[in-house]
């Protein structure tokens, strides 16, 4: 079946359809959806069903895949999937609880962020944990003159130490042990991606100070930023049905995890994520074109 793409959004994101994941890809297919992934920045698959061996054979076929830590929320036989959910089994949860609830990339608090995510829906509420997805080749697009000139050549820092508390209130904080795995990294604002040349804006939750300014000054400029790269015309509202996959890019989106009845509903989400590499800054930004 020849592999049709169906845009589903003014500036980014695509349907995949006529390709069962479940199979073994040849060559010609992979380099399609990989082709299809640079230039949407977001590739939805309907009714997938898949095996979590499955899930992790086709993810692997972009790229290497990371192993989340602590393994604790990974599916024990397969570490490689990573479980989001408020599901509760023999009185332990099954995965992490609202995770990614806060706009965000997945890694970007790491040296290392994640190249891309691939999120699978086996059990969504019948209302509510929604998922939303900004453009943020869009969002750097759209900035004034003014700011790109303030943002060029300079980094954020992104910290889980500094911003744990705030964002998971509903966990324990972090042990020594536990901060010391995870230093403050700076990348830089204004990204190039490594296979567009694109330049994406890249901030996200975990930063909280930029390069050379004043701290206030700094928390400012990132709200700025924040709000610039999530605004609402730049935004997608996923809503999940059962057997959707959704592979983002990290590096050229943000996405947040949406709230939904977690008393009297279950959602079960299955991820595995690739490796990505060291953030590029754009040196001679290069607004992604018009057309896709
Ligand atoms: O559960 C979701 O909708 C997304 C959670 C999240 O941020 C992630 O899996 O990276
Ligand atoms: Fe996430």
């Amino acid at each position: 079946m020849k592999i049709e793409l169906r845009p589903f959004h003014p500036s980014f994101g695509a349907e995949v359809v006529g390709v069962d994941l479940a199979r073994d890809l040849d060559e010609a297919t992979i380099a399609t959806i990989q082709d299809a992934w640079t230039r949407h920045s977001l590739l939805l698959f309907r009714d997938v069903r898949m095996t979590p061996a499955q899930h992790v054979a086709f993810t692997r076929r972009l790229g290497p895949l990371h192993v989340m830590e602590p393994l604790e929320f990974n599916l024990p036989e397969w570490p490689e999937v990573f479980v989001v959910s408020n599901v509760e089994e023999n009185g332990k949860p099954v995965g992490l609880r609202r995770a990614g609830w806060g706009w965000h990339s997945d890694g970007e608090d790491k040296a290392i962020p994640n190249a891309g995510s691939f999120l699978y829906a086996l059990e969504v509420p019948p209302e509510g944990g929604d998922t939303l997805f900004a453009d943020t080749y869009a969002a750097f697009a759209a900035l004034p003159e003014s700011v790109r000139r303030v943002i060029q050549n300079r980094r954020a820092c992104f910290s889980r130490v500094r911003l744990h508390h705030v964002h998971y209130p509903h966990m324990a904080p972090m042990t020594d042990e536990q901060k010391a795995t995870r230093p403050d990294v700076w990348h830089p604002i204004a990204r190039e991606h490594p296979r567009s040349g694109w330049t994406a804006l890249y901030i996200g939750r975990w930063a909280c100070e930029v390069e050379g300014l004043p701290e206030a000054e700094g928390r400012d400029l990132i709200r700025y930023l924040q709000e610039a790269a999530t605004r609402a015309d730049f935004v997608y509202r996923h809503r999940w049905r059962v057997g959707d996959a959704v592979l983002w890019d990290n590096r050229c989106t943000q996405h947040c995890a949406t709230e939904f009845d977690e008393t009297r509903h279950r959602r079960r989400m299955h991820r595995t994520t690739l490796e990505g590499d060291l953030p590029r800054p754009a040196t001679s930004p290069r607004p992604r074109p018009e057309s896709r």
